[in-house]
């Protein structure tokens, strides 16, 4: 069989090269217009802008030639990207046109009742088996095809699932002839995700063209309703921070409050010194993402913690870590750590964007931004102006691979202040410790939080909340919000920071560091409302293992994704 892959040159596709690969398909890239011809099968996957994908199909010599493939009635399945150019246009740019496969518009998806981009595991809904439990995939867009029945009677021809997120119907696939695609990425959904390439490869040509069902698989012909409920669920995501140990291998390690050295003591009594001990090894990197993958988190996350030493292009064994573990995880994976204009020490020059593109094309699907990213707010602030100039790594990075590929990770620290006296920048953010904190030291005491860069080494004048909120102008996708006094500790997330980064911002938010016990995630999510929560020691340690968050989580009706096979 003749199966392309049409890579428009932006999007992560190397991620769906694994999941073919590890589903055994062999596949051809397409390189150039006559390459259309040659493909019986083909798959467009993308992440990014409307715009950006008709101008670089258009100046490929590509946006005709498939076209034409879409016309010729040979099966074609688009992912995300794939189907919102199948539309007439998107609101996302107007005066750029769609294939005009199906009729109708791509549009924003409201953020007045919830976080927008729409990240995380959603159901599609199959209506016509109501019984059956939904399967779960992953999303990760902030444009549509909104699902109105009433007004588009059309769409039952088209139509397939239809996913429910906040108050909003849109649909989540189609199918039309000899074209299928989803709003969701299959290649990182799990077990249930390859199940769906996996069926649509295998199906012959015959069936896929023409719109012939197969009513057991996944073509069954859709009969649509608005039985669907809002489905998404709270992500738990496994964080692995890297670096080399003493003896040069790269490691998983955990810090307490970010020192990952075992603490000695010199002479031999209780006292600590806390120098001179062996960075903590808690484990192989690829070993551990492999083994989270199957116990079910919903995405995996790898920091190079002292990226900032060194230039991560000249880092080869942490680009082989990101190359090994995406081909044994097919679940998002989120790469950060020195995600920057960097220069190597032959002067050669790099920038951001092209750090990052190394790291998708390893198969990366995310990029973590922490310094940079502070830098970036401060410029924004300095500047006055309520837009970036287009030049930031954020801003570079967003604009060639959509929002969603950027994560910006925060670190922040508590700076205490006399409440009485205190008439700083940062008075209308200041959190008064109550007198039940889990914190002894914050009992009766007032602080705002910090911003620090290098891994919490230095700590800068921007708050927690201006960071947010420029980051979010500046247009990254989601924030990772960590807290230096909570890492490692166990002691439960910081609510406090996380309402507080929560009620300054639209995108989701993920909380992070502190996690000791079960009963923290779901007190996160009850008291700040963030979309995912992070933990790494934990995990590492095997005192709590994912399986079981998830338990305690759907027993305390958080909804979450249980089923991974
Ligand atoms: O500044 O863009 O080069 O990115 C550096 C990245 O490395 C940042 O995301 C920063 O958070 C991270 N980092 C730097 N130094 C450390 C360190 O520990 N010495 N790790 C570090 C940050 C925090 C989390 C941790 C959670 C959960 N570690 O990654 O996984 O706190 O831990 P827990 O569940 O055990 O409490 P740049």
């Amino acid at each position: 069989m003749g199966l392309y892959l049409l890579d428009y040159g932006a999007g992560n596709v190397q991620s769906l090269a694994n999941s073919l690969s590890k589903l055994g398909h062999p596949f051809t890239w397409i390189s150039s217009p006559d390459d259309f011809h040659k493909a019986t099968s083909l798959i467009f996957p993308g992440v990014g802008a409307f715009e950006t994908a008709i101008e670089n199909l258009t100046q490929k010599g590509f946006l005709e030639p498939l076209r034409e493939y879409l016309q010729s009635g040979k099966p074609y399945f688009g992912i995300c990207i794939g189907l919102q150019v199948l539309f007439q246009s998107s609101t996302e740019s107007l005066n750029v046109k769609g294939l005009d496969v199906i009729p109708g518009i791509i549009e924003r998806l409201d953020d007045s009742d919830k976080a927008v981009p729409h990240i995380g595991w959603n159901s599609a809904d199959l209506v016509q088996t109501p019984d059956v439990e939904p399967a779960y995939y992953y999303f990760v867009h902030s444009y549509c095809s909104k699902y109105f029945p009433k007004d588009r009677p059309d769409a039952a021809g088209w139509a397939y699932t239809t996913t429910q997120y906040g108050g909003e119907v849109f649909v989540s696939s189609v199918r039309k002839g000899n074209v299928f695609a989803t709003q969701f990425h299959p290649e990182k959904s799990g077990a249930a995700g390859l199940a769906v390439l996996d069926n649509w490869v295998k199906t012959p040509e015959a069936e896929r063209s023409a719109g012939v069902s197969k009513p057991e698989s996944l073509y069954s012909p859709p009969v649509l309703s608005l039985k669907s409920k809002d489905n998404l669920t709270k992500r738990i995501i496994a964080c692995m921070d890297v670096r080399s140990d003493d003896d040069g291998n790269l490691v998983v390690t955990k810090g307490d409050q970010y020192d990952v050295r075992e603490k000695v003591s010199s002479d031999g009594t209780s006292m600590r010194v806390e120098t001179g001990g062996a960075v903590r090894n808690l484990g192989k990197p690829v070993t551990l993402a492999a083994k989270y993958y199957a116990a079910g988190a919903d995405e995996i996350c790898l920091l190079n913690i002292t990226s900032f030493r060194q230039s991560p292009l000249q880092d080869q064994p942490m680009l082989a870590v990101v190359r090994a573990a995406a081909e044994c995880v097919f679940v998002p994976l989120t790469i950060g750590g020195g995600i920057k204009d960097t220069i190597d020490p032959d002067g050669t020059k790099h920038t951001a964007l092209e750090v990052a593109s190394e790291y998708f094309r390893a198969g990366a699907d995310k990029v973590s931004i922490g310094s940079d990213a502070v830098f970036a707010a401060e410029m924004l602030l300095s500047s006055g102006q309520n837009r970036g100039n287009g030049t930031s790594s954020i801003e570079t990075i967003a604009h060639a691979y959509g929002s969603q590929a950027v994560v910006v990770s925060i670190d922040p620290r508590r700076v205490f202040v006399d409440a009485a006296t205190y008439d700083g920048p940062h008075k209308d953010e200041l959190i008064h410790g109550s007198a039940d904190s889990v914190f002894e030291a914050d009992r009766g005491k007032s602080w705002w939080y910090a911003c620090t860069v290098s891994g919490g080494r230095e700590t800068r004048s921007i708050s927690v909340c201006q960071l947010a909120r420029a980051v979010e102008v500046l247009g990254t996708g989601e924030i990772l919000v960590n807290s230096i006094d909570r890492d490692g500790t166990g002691l439960g997330f910081d609510s406090d920071l996380l309402r507080l980064v929560k009620g300054c911002v639209k995108v989701p938010v993920v909380a992070s560091s502190g996690a000791g016990k079960k009963e923290h995630f779901a007190d996160v999510f009850e008291k700040t409302g963030v979309e995912a929560a992070l933990a790494a020691g934990i995990f590492h340690r095997g005192e709590v293992d994912i399986v079981q968050v998830k338990e305690y989580l759907e027993h305390n009706a958080v909804k979450v994704r249980t089923s991974v096979a």
